[in-house]
């Protein structure tokens, strides 16, 4: 299909298979001495090819019978049968609201009628969510239809909607290693594999492959959206290294599920993201990934209060207001929550949503002298009655000029299933699209990849995965220019600088 944007540029080429584009990137390096900075503008020539032809998507969930797994099931569902219904307030429509790709807008720049918006996903060629085949694995074998009903986040008339299609999907046994996740899961667990754990990646190895046949996709993702697991140990000749982790996984020491499903997925060929707080990416998971050139992303979700703190510590630091304590509230009441409840689980949550103010807190030597950070507390219960309806409640106090403290408090209700299931949708369609752009320098002419480590996914994960020495980006608007950006290069256009100096002028 052709592209609904066209560049008008003799840096932008169209070929059958490529859209290629010439793209000078400017840097610039300082070098401080004592209190004064020398600062050398760098420009680097790059070629960027992005293939045009999309393929036919599979995402496979590991945890597809979850509340987040059956949402955005039945919510590409609903989109793909264009799906009304009616509540209390009124008739609804489904759509795909919160999904950085489908519902929001980039500026192209300016025509007769003023600055001109597209969607994001206009930009480069890229993959609709309503034709992404699922599949995938839980714990629980109950089918997609009776877990969309045991999730209770979608409105019932759709759900009766819904069910006819849903009853139809089963998620395929699942590994099962119940020291990593909360006891209170050990009820669902009537759907698991047997046998030595690398006969259990063996078997997922072949599930992918059966979904791949038997579906016709031509590319397959997998996305952990399971129960947060617990921290695994990083230990030396265990999973420290990719030999020394597929060592471990034939003679049976300790790999965490999640890890199992990251080295079968590498091994297949396919991306691999964790949507949870976990450390699936031990050193040895890592290293199989860069080994093997395949993307891994994560770790967890960033959906809703992370999100927030993601702008309003940006915006407070950047406005030179200086946050000196941040308190966040939790509680939920779904199956998430009861794991949560339990402190190893609740602990690798609480890990990854504490690290995140910690790059904008460095970027302002003037209000934070080194080493110094807000107090950070966060804090979550398991209160069934709310179920999915997550409720968080956050005060940030700061000190402002002269002494003054000003404190914000702020009270979050929504569905988190509702948050979390346009975020799997980006993060399968963006790690797609990075599959088929690959890059060269002047000075050196092959053509690569982006690094294995995928950083471009860093918006939608509350602890981003970075290469090894990469920074770690947080703040909510550098990230989304991150990912507009780079695709702008693919296009031969250069970053958005908001000056407006054609309005500016005399
Ligand atoms: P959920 O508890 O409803 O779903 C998790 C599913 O995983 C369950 O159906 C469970 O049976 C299954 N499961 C557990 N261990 C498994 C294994 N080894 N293999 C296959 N399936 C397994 O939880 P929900 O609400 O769907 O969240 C999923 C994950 O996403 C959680 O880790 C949560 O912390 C994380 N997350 C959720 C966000 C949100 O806004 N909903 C945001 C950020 C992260
Ligand atoms: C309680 O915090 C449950 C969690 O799974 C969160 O709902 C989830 O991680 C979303 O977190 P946040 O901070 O992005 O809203």
């Amino acid at each position: 299909m052709p592209e609904k944007i066209r560049i008008n540029s003799p840096n932008v080429r169209y070929t059958e298979q490529y859209i290629k584009s010439q793209y000078s990137y400017q840097t610039t390096s300082v070098c401080r001495d004592g209190d004064s900075y020398t600062v050398t503008p760098h420009t680097t020539e790059f070629m960027f090819r992005t293939e045009r032809a999309v393929p036919k998507l599979g995402v496979m969930l590991v945890g597809w019978g979850g509340n987040n797994g059956s949402t955005v099931t039945a919510a590409v569902l609903a989109n793909k049968l264009g799906l009304t219904w009616r509540t209390k307030t009124g008739v609804k429509t489904a759509n795909y609201y919160g999904s950085l790709l489908e519902a929001s807008t980039v500026s192209l720049g300016s025509g007769p009628e003023g600055e001109v918006f597209v969607p994001f996903r206009d930009l480069l060629p890229m993959v609709h969510p309503n034709d992404i085949v699922f599949d995938g694995w839980d714990i629980s074998s109950m089918d997609l239809g009776r877990a969309m009903e045991r999730a209770q986040v979608l409105d019932w008339s759709l759900q009766e909607m819904l069910r006819p299609h849903m009853s139809k999907l089963k998620p395929r046994p699942s590994i099962y290693i119940p020291e990593f996740i909360a006891a209170n899961q050990e009820y669902r667990a009537d759907n698991v594999l047997t046998g030595s754990k690398a006969e259990q990646v063996e078997q997922i190895r072949r599930d992918i492959r059966d979904f791949k046949q038997k579906s016709g996709v031509e590319k397959v993702i997998v996305l952990w959206t399971a129960n947060t697991e617990r921290f695994c140990d990083v230990v030396p000749g265990v999973n420290d290294t990719a030999e020394n982790l597929l060592n471990t996984i034939q003679t049976g020491g300790e790999v965490s599920p999640s890890t199992l499903f990251a080295v079968a997925s590498i091994q297949e060929g396919c991306a691999y993201i964790n949507g949870s707080p976990q450390n699936t990416f031990v050193p040895g998971a890592l290293e199989l990934a860069v080994q093997r050139g395949v993307f891994i992303g994560g770790d967890d979700f960033k959906s809703g209060q992370t999100k927030l703190k993601s702008v309003l510590v940006d915006f407070l630091i950047s406005a030179g207001i200086k946050p000196t304590s941040i308190v966040s509230y939790n509680h939920l009441g779904n199956n998430d929550g009861m794991n949560l409840s339990a402190p190893q689980q609740f602990r690798s949550k609480e890990i990854s949503k504490s690290n995140v103010v910690d790059d904008m807190v460095q970027s302002n030597p003037v209000l934070y002298k080194p080493g110094e950070k807000p107090d950070h507390c966060v804090v979550i219960k398991y209160v069934p009655y709310v179920g999915d309806s997550k409720r968080a409640m956050d005060e940030y106090t700061s000190e402002i000029m002269m002494g003054g403290t000003n404190t914000i408090a702020l009270h979050n209700t929504c569905e988190d299933s509702l948050l979390a299931s346009p975020i799997i949708l980006d993060l399968v369609i963006l790690t797609e699209l990075c599959q088929r752009i690959t890059f060269c320098t002047q000075e050196d002419r092959s053509f690569q990849s982006f690094h294995s480590v995928l950083s471009l996914l860093s918006f939608l994960c509350k602890a981003p995965l970075v290469p090894q020495g990469a920074p770690v980006v947080n703040a909510f608007f550098r990230q989304r220019a991150c990912i507009e950006n780079v695709m702008r290069a693919c296009l031969g256009l250069h970053p958005q600088n908001h000056m407006q100096l054609e309005h500016k002028m005399k």
